[in-house]
């Protein structure tokens, strides 16, 4: 799973990136064109795991991890990138499963901020890199016709909505049915791509007074990015003191890992003992065994029952002995649904 941050040059996608992460990535480097894109894996920060860390005093506590990519800027033509950098970042794209697009809401270099231009600048890009993707296939097809071939007609009829829809100047994240389909899954669209959209606004900016209207179902973030790069790079015992002094209780950037975990569709379940609290990332909607195979094969295989806890059933009794008692721990067959938040223990043979 894999989030890309994308937006125009000079949004803050690095410096985003670097609050992330954590990481010292060169946030000065930002016009300077072509350059290797920055990887980092990102601890999805889960109050949860830190309670049952508390109760089970375990060895060590392993959080679930996602990994995000910052991508360079413009991918169209008109934004006078040039054509290899561009086919760079769309190849780096479009494996991505949700992207975090970055908005200026600073000032810079006398530049005023123009988020709404901004978004809907980089939004037509995406939606224009899969109209031409479209119509190049579109003009294959027509010409597989015409020498006599069939072709897939189901295909042909779901690439002409989605040109439909594009050509009207939307992204396919509106119609999610066409872009899932079988037959389109392959083209991987830019503008289908689940979005959350964070606006970047300097350390003396109060939040909610730079308007951005957004299309529906896109939710927005302000996150100052900056300030929060700065407390990412800290040694943690700094960064704690640093975050009392401003009265922050967690850092901004928290709320949006969470947040695009939750975007990518995804859930954890908790495995819980003296030797480790884990959180174990699947897809809403797994069931029981297939969520055992996150943890091993084998334990999919030999899948016999899961003895499960809500963690918030756990909480409110206090303890795994006093949940048993007042019947919160269940036993759940093959076709159990994991829920966001159940504490497992796979009973299996091998
Ligand atoms: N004032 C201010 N400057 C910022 C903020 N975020 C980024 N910048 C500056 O804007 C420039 C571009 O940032 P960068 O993260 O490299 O943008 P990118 O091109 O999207 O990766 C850098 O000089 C940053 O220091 C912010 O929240 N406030
Ligand atoms: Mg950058």
């Amino acid at each position: 799973m894999e989030i890309g941050i994308v937006g125009l040059p000079g949004s803050g996608k690095t410096t985003i990136f670097n609050a992330l992460t954590g990481s010292q990535a060169d946030v000065s480097a930002f016009h300077s064109g072509k350059k290797d894109p920055n990887l980092a894996q990102v601890k999805v920060p889960d109050p949860r795991l830190w309670k049952l860390t508390e109760i089970y005093q375990p060895k060590k506590t392993i959080p679930a991890q996602v990994q995000y990519i910052d991508l360079g800027g413009s991918i169209s033509a008109k934004s006078g990138e040039k054509q290899d950098v561009m086919d760079d970042i769309i190849r780096l794209l479009r494996p991505c499963d949700a992207l975090v697009h970055v908005v200026r809401g600073f000032e810079f270099a006398g530049q005023k901020p123009a988020p709404q231009d901004d978004f809907e600048q980089f939004e037509s890009e995406l939606i224009l890199t899969d109209l031409l993707s479209v119509e190049k296939r579109l003009e294959r097809l027509e010409k597989e016709v015409k020498k006599g071939k069939k072709g897939d007609p189901v295909e042909l009829e779901l690439l002409q909505q989605a040109y439909k829809i594009l050509d009207a100047g939307n992204a396919l994240r509106i119609a999610p049915d066409i872009a899932a389909a079988p037959q389109l899954r392959g083209y991987t669209f830019l503008s289908a791509k689940p979005v959350i959209v964070v606006l970047n606004i300097n350390e003396d900016t109060k939040e909610g007074s730079i308007h951005l209207e957004l299309p529906k179902g896109i939710s927005l973030m302000e996150i100052k990015g900056s300030i929060e790069m700065e407390i990412a790079q800290l040694p943690e015992d700094e960064a704690l003191e640093f975050r009392k002094e401003l009265e922050i209780e967690e850092p901004a950037i928290f709320r949006l890992i969470r947040e695009s975990y939750r975007l990518l569709g995804l859930i954890s379940f908790f495995t819980v003992g003296e030797d480790e609290v884990r959180a174990w990332t699947i897809k809403r909607g797994t069931k029981a065994p297939k969520a055992a195979g996150a943890i091993h094969s084998d334990i999919e295989k030999g899948f016999i029952r899961a003895e499960v806890v809500h963690y918030d059933d756990l909480i409110a009794a206090g303890n795994y002995q006093a949940a048993q008692k007042a019947g919160k721990v269940r036993l759940e067959g093959k076709d159990y649904e994991v829920k966001d938040g159940d504490i497992i223990n796979f009973r299996f043979n091998v």
